[in-house]
């Protein structure tokens, strides 16, 4: 096994320069427990615990390290190490964890993920189908640097799948979107294309969507858990609990995610300009050119949606998450 199977580039190898020669390793963090985390470097698997000068010298929660991050170990007996510096991440995936401090609105921001190429984002065809949540999901993995792919799920439970993906094509942009029945492991074969030698792939989408399904499936074993949804609402019950790597024999890395509830973006209103493309597009031509498409004469987007070429629930949608990204930015 070498350090490029899981996912180490020129990239980080520049950033360990500084650590050479000194009884210093790389690894990735493949797990993170409470107190803990688990890694992987050239010395095989090991828990390590961060020196506390990580801890003392950190910013706020998004300089200590999660899972998928490269971090320079110092290794000591039993398999066990000291995490001492965390390497720059290439890309990181976060989410905006709001909350007050006296009294006062406050934003954080969490970083979920570190060093994600591609996303696959899971919606289930069952009750948990929703244009609008996957258009949040599309801006949030817009805002990371990773691309992304929809993989809607449980076909047998929808009358007409293909219906349901022309939709989500009409608001996908360039991102890939595949139909699949993982209960049954049916049209997986084509996600392992996906899968290349040192790629790390994320799963993300809401509770009991099935992204656990989906890694056994393209596995071929039983790794991960798997959790019956409620009858009552179709919710999953939050079974996948930690984040993980894991490593695919023929190549790639896949990370299992618990289910998220809360999606509250961290970007800047300019990650839309991927995600919603087309209204992007459309824009351009507004008469103004600090227009905001609500009531200005002269809107090219308002006109697209008088002639039916845009519908009114992707421009309210537009409207909603600009307007979450924008506060975001005052208050940050
Ligand atoms: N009908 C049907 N059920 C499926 C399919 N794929 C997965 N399921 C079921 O959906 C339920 C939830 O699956 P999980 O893989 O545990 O879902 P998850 O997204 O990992 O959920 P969390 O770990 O809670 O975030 C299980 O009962 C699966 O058997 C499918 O293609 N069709
Ligand atoms: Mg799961
Ligand atoms: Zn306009």
């Amino acid at each position: 096994m070498t350090l490029e199977n899981w996912g180490w580039s020129p990239f980080f190898a520049e950033r360990f320069i500084p650590w050479e020669d000194s009884g210093y390793l790389p690894a990735r963090v493949i797990r993170g427990e409470k107190n803990y985390f688990r890694v992987w470097s050239l010395q095989g698997e090991m828990t390590v615990r961060f020196a506390g000068k990580i801890r003392y010298k950190a910013g706020g929660r998004a300089d200590l390290p999660v899972v998928g991050d490269w971090v320079v170990i110092k290794p000591q007996p039993d398999q066990r190490g000291i995490i001492h510096a965390l390497l720059e991440r290439k890309s990181s995936f976060s989410r905006n964890l709001p909350g007050t401090r006296k009294g006062k609105e406050r934003v954080e921001q969490q970083v979920i993920a570190a060093n994600v190429d591609l996303v696959f984002i899971v919606s289930g065809l069952d009750r948990d189908f929703n244009l609008r949540r996957i258009e949040r999901y599309l801006t949030l993995v817009g805002s990371s640097g990773a691309d992304a792919v929809i993989l809607l799920n449980k076909t047998d439970l929808c009358k007409n799948p293909e219906e349901c993906k022309t939709q989500v094509e009409e608001i996908s942009g360039n991102s890939p979107v595949h139909l699949c029945m993982a209960r049954n492991a049916e049209q997986l074969d084509i996600l392992l294309n996906y899968l290349q030698p040192g790629q790390t792939i994320a799963l993300l989408g809401s509770s009991g969507v099935g992204k656990s399904t989906i890694l056994n499936g393209l596995l071929g074993e039983e790794r991960q858990k798997i959790g019956a949804v409620s009858e009552s609402d179709g919710k999953g019950r939050h079974t996948t609990t930690h984040r993980e790597l894991i490593l695919f024999p023929e190549g790639g890395i896949l990370m299992d995610n618990p289910g998220m509830r809360e999606l509250h973006l961290w970007g800047e209103a300019d990650d839309l300009a991927e995600s919603f493309s087309d209204i992007e597009t459309l824009a351009v031509t507004c008469k103004f050119n600090d227009c905001q498409h609500k009531t200005e004469p002269g809107c090219a987007v308002i006109k697209a949606i008088e002639t039916g070429l845009l519908n009114t629930g992707r421009l309210a949608s537009y409207h909603k998450l600009k307007d979450e990204l924008i506060k975001l930015q005052q208050k940050r």
